[in-house]
C-alpha cells in the first residue's frame, strides 16, 4: 500500500502528518480545516465527504463494530479520509476531540464544531452536513442533526485510563467500545445511528480521539495484539489488512503529545 500522503504538504515532523487536539488549532489551522472539509463536501466522486461517510453506513454499510477488527477497521477509515482530506487542503490533518477535558465537561462540543460561522462570516462546514445518497427513501435525513446530553455524562479521565491500563487486547478492544459509543449516544441525532453518523463532521474528531487511544494503548503495550491471523484480514472496502494499520508511523501520521491546553 502506498503509505505517502496523497499532497506534499503535512505538518508534522520528519514527513508525518501532525493530528492535533481541536482546541489546540492555531485560528489559521481551524480556517484551514474547515476549508478543507468545505472543499471536500463540494467534491462529487469517490474523494468527496458525501461518498466517504456513506462507506460507514447509507448506502454502503461497510462499517465493523463489536468486533476485533473494529479499531483498525476505523483506522483505515480515517486514514483514507484524512487523504482525501489533504488533497483539497495541503497540511491539512484530521483533529481530535477530547471528550475527557475540562472543556468538553463544561462546555459539551467543542466550539469549532457548533460555531454558526467562521471568522470569515462564511457557515461553518463542521455544524452540519448536507446528506445526498442516490434514490433517498421517504424518512431519509437530508441533513446531520445533533442533540447533545449533559456535559457531565460524557466519559472521563478515569474511565479512559482504566481502559488504557488493561493490558489483554481482548480486553482493550472490547472495553473501548464503551465511551466510543457512549460519545455516539451523547451527541444524539446523526451521531446516535449507525446508518448515518459519519456524515457528522463531528464523527470524524471522535473515531480521531478513538484512534488515538488505540495509538497511546499499543505504545504501552507494542506485543499485545490482534494476533497474527486476525493481522492479515482485509478490512473491505479498503485494500489494506489489519496489519497494514497497525503503525501508524507507517501510515504517515502522528498524534501530538503535547496536551497543554490553556483554560480560558
Ligand atoms: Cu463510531
Amino acid at each position: 500500500m502506498s503509505t505517502g500522503g496523497a499532497g506534499s504538504g503535512g505538518a508534522g515532523v520528519g514527513g508525518l502528518r501532525l493530528r492535533k487536539n481541536v482546541n489546540n488549532l492555531g485560528s489559521d489551522e481551524l480556517a484551514a480545516f474547515r476549508q478543507a472539509v468545505n472543499s471536500m463536501m463540494q467534491v462529487g466522486d469517490n474523494r468527496g465527504y458525501n461518498f466517504q461517510a456513506g462507506i460507514h453506513g447509507v448506502p454502503q454499510f461497510a462499517c465493523r463494530h463489536n468486533v476485533e477488527l473494529w479499531l483498525a477497521w476505523h483506522r483505515a477509515y480515517l486514514y483514507f479520509f484524512e487523504l482525501f482530506l489533504e488533497d483539497q487542503g495541503a497540511g491539512v490533518t484530521l483533529p481530535w476531540w477530547d471528550w475527557t477535558s475540562n472543556s468538553s465537561h463544561t462546555d459539551g462540543l467543542p466550539s469549532a464544531y457548533t460555531d454558526a460561522v467562521g471568522p470569515g462570516g462564511s457557515p461553518n462546514p463542521l455544524l452540519k452536513a448536507q446528506i445526498q445518497v442516490m434514490n433517498p427513501q421517504p424518512g431519509w435525513p437530508a441533513e446531520t442533526s445533533r442533540n447533545p446530553d449533559d456535559p457531565a455524562n460524557l466519559p472521563t479521565v478515569d474511565d479512559v485510563n482504566t481502559i488504557l491500563a488493561l493490558t489483554s487486547w481482548a480486553d482493550f478492544w472490547r472495553q473501548s467500545v464503551q465511551p466510543h459509543n457512549q460519545v455516539h449516544g451523547w451527541v444524539g441525532g446523526t451521531m446516535g445511528v449507525v446508518p448515518w453518523s459519519a456524515y457528522d463532521p463531528v464523527f470524524w474528531a471522535h473515531h480521531c480521539m478513538v484512534d488515538r487511544l488505540w495509538y497511546l494503548w499499543q505504545v504501552q503495550n507494542p506485543n499485545g495484539g490482534p494476533d497474527p491471523m486476525t493481522l492479515g484480514k482485509p478490512l473491505p472496502p479498503f485494500n489494506v489488512t489489519v496489519g497494514d494499520v497497525m503503525d501508524i508511523h507507517r501510515l504517515g501520521y502522528e498524534y501530538a503529545s503535547s496536551e497543554i491546553v490553556i483554560q480560558g
